[in-house]
This record gives structure tokens, C-alpha cells and sequence, in this order.
């Protein structure tokens, strides 16, 4: 791979831009076999809570025409076995890609023990602090995302307990990304992950029974592909932390999208499902764009969409 593709950021070098986003590769051992793991820029781990969860009850996702729904329910075997069984495979096995760590809690305090439990241990190079998902029903449904206050009284309290770098992945359903995104600087976050799945409910519609076990679930794929490269960029008008798009990428044409709005890393997810190689892919076509185009280096697509922030026109004189 050419070295026009690798990204500095979080404190460390990517090799290429294309991860895999949280909750659809698992801690990477689980799909090893089918995806080239070590040719990606990296992954981001299963969310991680303090205890092991079961998760919700089955099933926990569904397709549908434009994408899927999921609702897994933070299934995972919490921080302790993370540390002992998970992060060492990914330190052995994860030589060239990078490893983001998600974290997620129902209180700010669990957030900062999963950090306490992990933050020495090796195999991992930043956290991704998950404040944004959708199935965690404990606190009325809204997300930590959604409440500025509450997001940085998470990333306050993580960011006392590491050094390592901290990317906060928001939530799509926000009319305003201004408000946590200050939030969150304030409390010393170092980066975006821009969306978590949008909140969706797929019934049937013979029965009126939900498709998934828990009833609600996150919506995935092309459907929240807009919505993913549209928060992107409403983001980048308030930031110039690195932001890392996800949404609905299945092909090169899709990732460019993201890089175009300002992120500087995207994540595969539901795409990965349906084709584990469709993320192999994205990097060779990425690759391949660079140099058609004539730039030096994949940077110079981010943040090149030709796009205004346009003024709404006042009405002129009669
Ligand atoms: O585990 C889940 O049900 C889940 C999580 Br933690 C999340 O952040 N986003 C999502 O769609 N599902």
C-alpha cells in the first residue's frame, strides 16, 4: 500500500483510512478468518461495560429494503475478560492496523472503571467513549450524546484517568452539533466519531410485531448514509478536531464522501456484514482514487467537498 494513503492523528499513524466501526467486528478475533484485518487502518472494538452483559433478547437484527436494525444491547464480556483474553489477541495480531477501544457505561462513573481496568494493558492505541447508543433504555432513552452536560461529565471523568487519546462517538439524531461538540472540547476530548445508528423501528406489517426481540433498535446502512456525511460536515464548522465518519459506506464512492465533509478516518459497519470484504475494497479503491486524480496524498480529500455554508437569501427590494 502507498504511503499517500497513511493518516496522522490521535497520536498515531494509520496505514490507510478504513476501520471498522464498533459492534460489527467484535474484538477482531470473531472475524479474523474472513476479513484481511492487518491491511485496514484499524478497528474499533465491541462497546466494553464494566460487567459482562448477555444483551437483549434475539432477534437482535434485522434488514430491511435500505439498510438494518440492530439492537444486540451492549452484549459483551465486560472489562476484566477485555482485558485478559481480548487485548492480547489484537496485540499480537494487530501489527500494522490501529485499535480503538469502545467504551460505554450507563453512569459516567462506569465509563472511567472500564478506563481504570484497561488503560495498562497493551493492544490498543485510544478509546472510542461511546455516548450515543440508541438500545441503552436505562436513562429514558436519551443518549449521554444528546445532553451536553451529561457527555461531559463522562469525558471529564476519563480524561482525569488516561492519558491515551479519547474520540467521542455522537449520536445522528441532534438538531444542533455545536452544543456537545463544545461540550466535550471543554472537557478534553481529542476527536469525533460522527453517527452512532439513527433510532428506527422496523414492524411487520401483518402482525404489528417489531421485527427485533427488544422491539426499538439502531438503523444502519445506506439509509443513514446523508445523514452520516451531512453530520460530518456540520461538525467540521465547529471543530478542527479530527473527525471520523460512519454510515452506510459499502463502496470507495461512499468513504470519499465522508473524507470530502471533513472526516479524516472512516469506519465500515453493516457493509461488513453483508460482504466481510467489501472494507479491503474500500482501501483499494481510496488508493487507486488518489492517484487517478493526481493528488500527493488522501488528505488532500478531506474537507475538499465544494460546498458553502450558504446564507438563506433575504427577500430584495420590490
Ligand atoms: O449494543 C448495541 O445494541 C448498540 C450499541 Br452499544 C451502539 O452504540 N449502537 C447500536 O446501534 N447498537
Amino acid at each position: 500500500m502507498s504511503s499517500s494513503m497513511a493518516q496522522e492523528l490521535l497520536g498515531t499513524s494509520f496505514q490507510n483510512p478504513v476501520l471498522l466501526a464498533a459492534g460489527t467486528c467484535g474484538f477482531g478475533e470473531e472475524i479474523a478468518e474472513v476479513v484481511e484485518l492487518d491491511r485496514l487502518g484499524g478497528l474499533v472494538t465491541k462497546s466494553v461495560t464494566l460487567e459482562p452483559r448477555l444483551g437483549n433478547p434475539a432477534p437482535r437484527v434485522a434488514e430491511f429494503r435500505a439498510g438494518m436494525v440492530n439492537s444486540v444491547g451492549l452484549a459483551n464480556p465486560g472489562a476484566h475478560e477485555v482485558r485478559k483474553r481480548k487485548l492480547p489477541w489484537l496485540r499480537e495480531r494487530m501489527v500494522r492496523a490501529r485499535v480503538l477501544v469502545s467504551v460505554a457505561g450507563h453512569t459516567p462513573d462506569e465509563f472511567v472503571r472500564v478506563v481504570e481496568i484497561l488503560d495498562d494493558a497493551d493492544g490498543f492505541q485510544a478509546y472510542e467513549i461511546n455516548l450515543s447508543c440508541p438500545n441503552d433504555t436505562r436513562r429514558g432513552g436519551l443518549a449521554f450524546a444528546l445532553d451536553p452536560d451529561a457527555a461531559a461529565r463522562v469525558l471529564e471523568g476519563v480524561r482525569r484517568r488516561t492519558e491515551r487519546p479519547l474520540v467521542a462517538k455522537l449520536a445522528p439524531n441532534t438538531p444542533d452539533f455545536g452544543p456537545v461538540i463544545r461540550a466535550l472540547e471543554g472537557a478534553g476530548v481529542d476527536g469525533f466519531t460522527l453517527v452512532n445508528t439513527l433510532p428506527g423501528l422496523v414492524l411487520d406489517p401483518e402482525t404489528g410485531e417489531p421485527a427485533l426481540g427488544a422491539g426499538a433498535g439502531g438503523m444502519s446502512g445506506p439509509a443513514i448514509r446523508a445523514v452520516g456525511v451531512h453530520a460530518v460536515w456540520s461538525a467540521a464548522a465547529h471543530t478542527r478536531l479530527p473527525l471520523l465518519g460512519v454510515g452506510g459506506i459499502a463502496e470507495g464512492q461512499d468513504a470519499v464522501q465522508y473524507l470530502m465533509a471533513g472526516a479524516s478516518l472512516v469506519q465500515m459497519g453493516s457493509a461488513s456484514f453483508w460482504d466481510p470484504r467489501s472494507s479491503g475494497r474500500v482501501v483499494n479503491w481510496l488508493d487507486a482514487a488518489v492517484r487517478r486524480r493526481g493528488l500527493d496524498h488522501v488528505r488532500a480529500l478531506v474537507g475538499s467537498a465544494r460546498l458553502e455554508r450558504k446564507k438563506p437569501q433575504e427577500p430584495g427590494p420590490e
